[in-house]
């Protein structure tokens, strides 16, 4: 058997089933699989209803309702087989989309998830999208929620676009579908569609260009040096998709020419994104990034309905409440940004790193952990520590690096994970990006600890942090 014959064989317990739950994660990847699947399933006349969980674990599992109801887990599952065959679930009622590494189980559930194909840069809504069309070809509108769930999820992150079928087949689908506009060779940089142009380059420093990147005055007096008008005739902040085709050029070659200047390489300033030329100009929904940043928004503060409601097209009061959840979002970001700055991190050989306390929700300390390491030590990576709120015995840790730390060995999810594991935690994520859960009495000893192993391989990838 193949992928290919694990989402057909999907599709069929799909259309075969009288009722149907869905429970998805509360991510963007999560939120765009729920709208993938629930829109795909509805279409076939299906009754189908949806559940959101943080997280599939014990506190949790009786969010799934106890019914008739054949059960897709999406995003999640694949580690949480046990959890399911605990509450009496049969193989005859579930069905995994995932792309997280499965759990060992004595039942085998029915499972699709493209990582034990060696599709590791898709994500479980790419897995979605791919039964949703096995379901119906007509459904390849669904390919946009698609290509933003695998973007918010990283997958287009390490390589600066999307590789394999997430490329080649739901690309291609949306720009059939003329919804999806591939930019080949655009600029690497966030914030394309919403911030003014100098902000998104100093925000971005992957790569870091020395004078731009975190430097927004200095940003600004490189683009009028090159002649780019900063404001549009009514005193606007332009932004980067306004900008004409030769501007855009200049800016490139200009940013291409410092980090030459510098010694640096040129290859992760070009990226291949994906722009949605159905949606409002100077949105969010403009292309998948900055969707996936609203979809996050909304499932951060516990509202993941209604990013779901945005994807199936709900211009109206849904919107209107996540561009209010994302204002928030930026704004509790900065803070937390402003109180690691302020506090100042604890310098050990191989990493920095802060305790956060109670101040801030757990959710978001990785994305404030994130925007903190390019004004501390970019070179060095960062771990926040934060009070878990359901449970005062755990410690929530978030680590951040950037492409060039991961470039000389270092993996955050390996460090994390097998530090977190001798503790009787659990960790999990990306080499850029990673999470664990430790014993608050733990937490001590334990960043020694993933500091000794991130020194263990800056050795053995022979290059060390400097
Ligand atoms: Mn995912």
């Amino acid at each position: 058997m193949g992928f290919c014959d694990d989402v057909k064989a999907a599709a069929e317990q799909i259309a075969a089933a009288k009722k149907i739950t869905i429970i998805s994660h509360i991510d963007a990847d999560g939120i765009a699989c729920e709208a993938i699947l629930s829109q795909a399933i509805s279409r076939q006349e299906i009754s189908v209803k949806s559940v959101f969980v943080r997280q599939l674990e014990p506190l949790t599992m009786p969010q799934v309702p106890q019914d008739d109801s054949f059960k897709i887990f999406a995003d999640l599952g694949a580690g949480q087989q046990n959890l399911m065959m605990d509450r009496g679930l049969s193989e005859k009622e579930v069905l995994i989309v995932d792309h997280h590494i499965s759990q060992p189980c004595e039942r085998e559930y029915p499972q699709v998830n493209c990582l034990p194909y060696g599709h590791t840069r898709m994500s479980a809504a790419g897995v979605s999208y791919l039964i949703a069309k096995q379901l119906d070809s007509s459904n390849i509108d669904l390919a946009k929620l698609a290509i933003v769930g695998n973007v918010g999820d990283m997958m287009a992150r390490e390589k600066c676009g999307l590789v394999g079928p997430a490329r080649d087949i739901i690309v291609e689908d949306g720009v059939r579908h003329q919804s999806v506009e591939v930019r080949k060779k655009d600029l690497n940089c966030y914030g394309t569609a919403t911030r003014p142009i100098h902000l998104s380059l100093a925000y971005n420093d992957d790569p870091f260009v020395r004078g731009i990147s975190n430097n927004p005055e200095g940003a600004r007096q490189f683009l009028r040096k090159l002649g780019i008008k900063e404001k549009t005739p009514d005193g606007r902040y332009r932004v980067w998709e306004e900008l004409d085709a030769p501007e855009k050029r200049t800016i490139i070659s200009a940013l291409a020419e410092q980090l030459i200047a510098h010694g640096e390489k040129v290859d992760r300033l070009f990226a291949e994104t994906y722009g949605f030329p159905d949606e409002l100009p100077r949105t969010p929904l403009r292309n998948a990034q900055e969707y996936a940043t609203l979809l996050n928004a909304c499932g951060r503060w516990a509202k993941p309905a209604i990013g779901g409601a945005i994807l199936r097209g709900d211009r109206g009061q849904a919107y209107r409440d996540a561009e209010h959840m994302l204002t928030n979002h930026r704004a509790i970001i900065r803070s937390l940004l402003q109180f690691i700055i302020d506090t100042g991190v604890k310098e050990l050989e191989h990493l920095q790193w802060l305790h956060v306390g109670g101040r801030y929700p757990d959710t978001i300390v990785g994305i404030g952990a994130g925007m903190a390491l390019s004004k501390l030590n970019p070179d060095k990576p960062i771990l926040i520590m934060c009070e878990v709120p359901e449970d005062t015995n755990l410690t929530k840790c978030s680590m951040r690096t950037n492409e060039r730390v991961v470039g000389r060995g270092i993996d955050l999810q390996q460090a994390l994970n097998e530090a977190s594991t001798e503790y009787g935690g659990g960790g999990g994520g990306h080499k850029i990006a990673a999470g664990a859960y430790i014993p608050k009495t733990a937490e001590q000893e334990f960043v020694i600890r993933v500091n000794r192993i991130l020194g263990e391989q800056f050795t053995a990838a022979g290059s060390d942090n400097r």
